[in-house]
């Protein structure tokens, strides 16, 4: 029998603790992710989307040097075959974030109408500023009438038939004018989903560009719909995120308390295990059990969330959660939906975990299901806890905590990012815009995304977010990209010497990281905000594809990212991917997605490079194009513009 291949551990990760409780996995006799992907050799023809089984004519490969070469059983070409295939990772991804925000906007209703006790509305600030945004009154009226009439306009966002989604509104005009010349302004979530759908079946949208547009309108139906729901209930909910201080990493654990781990993308479970572990009832138990207390952390995206909300302990990002385990420390993990590999399951049973599944919509074979139900959400969450001191107290085996963990600040909102540049007078985007025109901030680049085992665990991450501050642009950041950077230590307001000097004066004016972590997945909307609010501050042009911005996900693995790299794409954004990019090259449909969609039709473009330092030059090009287009490419006098000045620049552009 073949050797099975071993890698080093230090190739296969750049966090130190992940890399030790992989060593100490291999040790045990458990397989975890980074093992299985070593032997599992991905697919190349699966890799290009060169492959098509959407009816049983097939499965058709289309495997030749030259992708024009063959057909499939239908005579479908590559650019249709690509094209669907993408599509449907854009329609799973952004199906993904829609129904995790149409939960949270479930969840609003029933506490507006007062059945859950448990929960209430925490920001009645945010609630009449997003209600404002969308056309409601608000001068004058109780908070839950404005309440009440905000879930009935933002149940359109996935219910409607025909018409704009509420949240077109907050796009800037010229933006949402290319998108009507375009044809790809949502109308509800669930539409654009099942057309996408349908279109993709065999034999109905056979030209690429065709299935292109509908990939837009369902991606734009995600990060301006579904996500941006998802972002401002559990805010409204559960409190706009500001600065605040949290650990991130494996040290987080402590092998004294009775450690429960959340891992998921739901906030309202996170919440109500956050009551759960400070109940006085609960802690007392857990100290009878031997316990000095209860310790609750994070991980993946409900992990980021609550540590931009709350400060909660982070216990690592996707490629840590079963290593996690390996340490035996966790007493109980519970899971809600997305990014929860099935592997937790042998690796939870391996070191005696206890692990539950809680979502109706995600049960995993020999994991014990323990219900969320929002109306008595305790209810769950309290027998996690209860499961997890009982486990503490029959602890069999070893713990092994690696000793490491990162402080970082969390919690930058886009209301925070006004708020922080501007001051408590001045709140605004202004400061922001001036420090972009005079050069002191190049520009300002979105890094999001997960960990993937086909490359280094958080090494490119990290290496592409350095490279982009040493260039004086900014980095907004979401979920577990957000995790690699903080424990990389680049979320302390220190971290500014490893910026370039324009953004590091800027950094060390207000006090702020170089790197702003704004939090989960879902909350990429808060970079969408963040690049219209920079647009309607003026003199950075009329639309977000004029803005001197860029993102990448230089790890991506999910279809949400795909989702989400659309709707930046279709937004405006130039947007750089790293791993793998899941098409063929050298075809009418590569062409269109990394050159047609910016200069054909006034959107950005998709770029794609695994290597970091390659992938910030593309980035920082692209930057520069754009500080050229709006005539901010010379070197100017380091002083902050005033109003006047910043009209007569305008006027000059
Ligand atoms: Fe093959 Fe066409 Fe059927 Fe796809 S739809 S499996 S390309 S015959
Ligand atoms: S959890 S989608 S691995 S960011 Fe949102 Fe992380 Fe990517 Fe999942």
């Amino acid at each position: 029998m073949a050797e099975k291949k071993v890698v080093d551990p230090k190739d296969l990760t750049s966090c130190e603790a992940t890399e030790k409780m992989l060593v100490k996995a291999r040790a045990d006799k458990v397989v975890i992710s980074f093992d299985r992907a070593t032997e599992m050799k991905a697919c190349p023809i699966g890799a290009d989307s060169a492959c098509c089984k959407h009816c049983s004519m097939g499965p058709c490969r289309l495997v030749s040097k030259d992708p024009y070469a063959k057909e499939g059983v239908c005579g479908a070409t590559i650019d249709t075959i690509g094209a669907r295939n993408f599509a449907r990772m854009v329609a799973s991804g952004a199906a993904a974030h829609t129904d995790h925000g149409m939960s949270m906007l479930d969840l609003f209703r029933e506490v507006v109408a007062g059945k859950i006790p448990e929960y209430s509305i925490k920001d009645p600030e945010k609630l009449k500023q997003v209600a404002a945004s969308v056309g409601i009154e608000v001068e004058d009226r109780e908070i839950a009438d404005i309440a009440k009439d905000l879930y009935v306009e933002l149940e359109r966002t996935y219910t409607q038939v025909e018409g704009e989604i509420p949240f077109a509104k907050r796009v800037p005009p010229k933006t949402l004018e290319n998108w009507r010349k375009l044809g790809i302004v949502p109308r509800g979530a669930m539409r654009e989903i099942m057309e996408l759908m349908h279109r993709t079946h065999m034999g109905v949208d056979q030209h690429y560009e065709n299935i292109v547009q509908q990939c837009s309108r369902t991606a734009l139906a995600d990060g301006w719909g579904g996500s941006m729901v998802a972002t401002e209930i559990s805010d409204i909910l559960f409190g706009t995120p500001t600065p605040v201080a949290g650990y991130v990493n494996m040290g987080v654990l402590d092998e004294k308390q009775v450690n429960v781990c959340i891992h998921g993308h739901e906030p309202n479970l996170f919440e109500s295990m956050l009551i759960s572990v400070r109940d006085p009832e609960m802690v007392k138990k857990a100290k009878e059990a031997g316990a000095e207390g209860i310790n609750l952390v994070g991980m993946c995206c409900s992990g980021a969330e609550m540590l931009s909300r709350h400060g909660v302990p982070h216990a690592g990002n996707f490629m840590s959660t079963e290593a996690l385990l390996v340490t035996g420390a966790v007493d109980a993990m519970g899971v809600d939906v997305q990014c929860i590999k099935q592997g937790l399951s042998k690796v939870a049973e391996c070191y005696d975990t206890k692990l539950f599944t809680t979502n109706p919509r995600c049960h995993i074979e020999g994991t014990e299901h323990i219900e969320f139900h929002e109306h008595k959400p305790r209810e769950c969450t309290d027998r996690i806890v209860s499961l997890g001191i009982e486990r503490f107290k029959n602890r069999k085996m070893p713990v092994d905590v690696p000793q490491i963990k990162n402080i970082g600040i969390h919690g930058f909102s886009h209301e925070y990012i006004n708020y922080m540049l501007g001051g408590t007078y001045r709140s605004s985007y202004t400061p922001l815009n001036d420090n972009i025109i005079n050069g002191r901030i190049r520009g300002v680049a979105g890094v999001v995304g997960c960990t993937n085992p086909r490359v280094k665990q958080d090494w490119v991450h990290v290496e592409l977010v350095k490279e982009l501050i040493k260039n004086d642009v900014l980095v907004l950041q979401t979920g577990c990209s957000q995790i690699s950077l903080a424990k990389a230590g680049l979320y302390t307001p220190e971290a500014a010497k490893f910026a370039g000097a324009g953004l590091a004066e800027v950094c060390e004016t207000v006090g702020m990281p170089p790197v702003l972590g704004v939090g989960s997945c879902a909350d990429n909307s808060r970079i969408l905000i963040a690049a219209s609010e920079m647009v309607f501050n003026g003199g950075l042009g009329e639309s977000i594809a004029d803005l001197p911005v860029a993102g990448a996900a230089p790890e991506w693995m999910s279809e949400k990212a795909i989702s989400i790299g659309q709707y930046f794409v279709a937004s405006g954004v130039y947007t750089v991917f790293g791993v793998t990019f899941p098409i063929a090259k050298n075809t009418k449909f590569h062409d269109l997605l990394f050159r047609g969609l910016e200069e054909e039709q006034g959107m950005g473009k998709w770029g794609f490079t695994p290597d970091p330092y390659e992938m910030a030059k593309l980035m920082i090009e692209h930057i520069d194009k754009k500080r050229k287009a709006l005539g901010i490419d010379k070197a100017r006098d380091r002083v902050l513009f005033d109003m006047e000045a910043r009209r007569q620049l305008d006027n000059a552009v």
